[in-house]
């Protein structure tokens, strides 16, 4: 009832201030002005009658849809071999994909709010990303890759689980890790890989004893979310100050120190950067890169609705392009520091036997559809990058695939390359078909999920419960409150 009565408010708030900002002629600070008395009461009858997100939402409430039934319904297997290792793969050691290939070393890099279109091999009409251009050069770009919960930490929830958010259950940024969930980290770590973890972790709650990972370097600092400067770390459990002032370079050096460790087994590296997140704070030296740019944004972006989200209870303060600028400059520092990681490959030898692969946990919106942020299942925020690279099973490097994928798939992909069967309970498909055939098929539908959050007004779903386990009715039309699938919303690209 509370809640329903919340939700009500918000979007009748959203209403008033998209109205607003189609009717009033008052300056930006003059409207804020306006916000401030609703803002105060928002306020109070939040701390008044708000359950605390993730205590409110019982481990039992989210097991109760059917996960294989779901992943039937939303993720239709890809053809009849993804799924078909060994079933004793487990038990017997590693032994590669087939026969022949020994399991590889896998390096996945995951960053945060890359959106897919800010890359200069995607055309970006200024961005230069020449790194990562190089890696989808030898490797593969997918122009269809999505997430299935466009939110940091549900998405990274779903590239280490396999699972879609209803399933492992970090259902929004305040839900924390269930223990019990499952990660292909653990899996390639019974099978023999050496792993590590280095980088945003971002769920809230007490760090967990994250199984199958030697190496685990993390922050919890600002919420988990870290920060630009000086972000002190936690090194296998122990706090230790920054190393290097700027985040994405110590996490690189991290990362490379990591690689030049000698080791019999192969290793699995997940990397994950907290660039290019808000406050989008460039090094030193690329503060004023593209200074000669004009940044033009979205013809609606608006400085009011865009800033605040269309409700008064969140926004970004500032110019638009200013975080704009900043934003695309942290883009060219992470491609910068993945080069290195990339060019430290090279260097011991090890990138014919490494598979690589990019993505970002979500888009982003620089005012399309008069927002800013992620969340809302629009194509900018829910399409993201991913490049792979694999020497010597992609056929013809430098492909463009437009086969779609999603962060679900990485797990059932990494597991398949290492020869490691893949449990019933991951419901993503292994895109491995893919990157031996361009004209192995790719996935025809998953689907989006998103859980409302306050104050977030977003249309989603309260609990996990309320996904229907038969979803079939919501695949055409206008996206439903409750469920919305990918392909009423977005468009193929080649
Ligand atoms: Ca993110």
């Amino acid at each position: 009832m509370i809640r329903s009565a919340f939700t009500w408010l918000l979007n009748l708030n959203g209403r008033w201030m998209r109205a607003m900002g189609d009717s009033c002629r008052w300056r930006f600070p003059e409207r804020h002005a306006l916000g401030i008395p609703v803002l105060l009461l928002g306020v109070w009858l939040t701390c008044l009658c708000w359950p605390v997100q993730g205590l409110a939402e019982p481990p039992s409430e989210m097991s109760m849809i059917d996960a294989g039934e779901m992943a039937n319904h939303a993720a239709p297997p890809l053809d009849s071999h993804v799924r078909g290792n060994d079933g004793n793969a487990m038990d017997s050691g590693l032994r590669g994909n087939d026969e022949q290939r020994k399991p590889p070393n896998i390096l996945f890099i995951l960053s945060d709010d890359h959106r897919w279109d800010f890359l200069s091999c995607v055309g970006h009409p200024f961005v230069e990303t020449p790194r990562l251009d190089r890696l989808a050069d030898q490797g593969i770009l997918f122009s269809n890759a999505f997430v299935t919960t466009s939110l940091c930490t549900p998405s990274r929830a779903s590239f280490l689980t396999g699972q879609y958010a209803h399933t492992h259950g970090v259902q929004n940024n305040l839900t924390t890790w269930r223990n019990e969930n499952v990660t292909f980290l653990e899996l390639l770590k019974k099978a023999g890989y050496d792993t590590a973890f280095i980088g945003k972790w971002h769920m809230p709650g007490r760090l967990p004893e994250l199984r199958g990972v030697d190496r685990f370097i993390t922050f919890t600092i600002q919420a988990g979310q870290g920060r630009y400067w000086k972000c002190p770390l936690i090194v296998d459990g122990k706090d230790v100050p920054a190393r290097k002032p700027y985040i994405t370079e110590d996490l690189t050096d991290y990362a490379l120190e990591y690689l030049e460790q000698e080791r019999k087994n192969p290793f699995c590296l997940y990397l994950s950067y907290k660039a290019v997140h808000h406050s989008w704070r460039p090094p030193p030296d690329l503060v004023d890169l593209y200074d000669d740019v004009e940044p033009v944004l979205p013809k609606e972006a608006d400085p009011w609705i865009t800033s605040t989200r269309g409700n008064i209870f969140v926004g970004t303060f500032g110019k638009l392009e200013h975080h704009f600028m900043n934003y695309a400059r942290c883009v060219v520092s992470l491609d910068r520091q993945i080069g290195r990681v990339l060019d430290k490959l090279d260097e011991l030898g090890l990138a014919e036997d490494t598979l690589v692969v990019y993505a970002g946990d979500n888009g982003y919106f620089w005012g399309e559809h008069r927002l800013v942020d992620k969340r809302w299942p629009y194509e900018e925020a829910i399409r993201i990058p991913w490049i792979v690279r694999y020497p010597g099973v992609v056929p013809d490097p430098g492909r463009r695939a437009g086969q779609m994928v999603a962060n679900i798939d990485l797990a059932p992909t990494l597991l398949e390359a290492a020869g490691i069967q893949v449990p019933e309970s991951m419901q993503g498909r292994s895109f491995l078909p893919v990157l031996r055939s361009p004209d192995a098929p790719g996935r025809k539908a998953w689907l989006y999920e998103y859980f409302q959050e306050f104050p977030y007004n977003v249309p989603g779903t309260r609990r996990s419960a309320q996904i229907p386990t038969s979803i079939s009715s919501t695949r055409a039309g206008t996206p439903t409150r409750s469920t919305i699938w990918s392909r009423t919303l977005v468009r193929n690209k080649t």
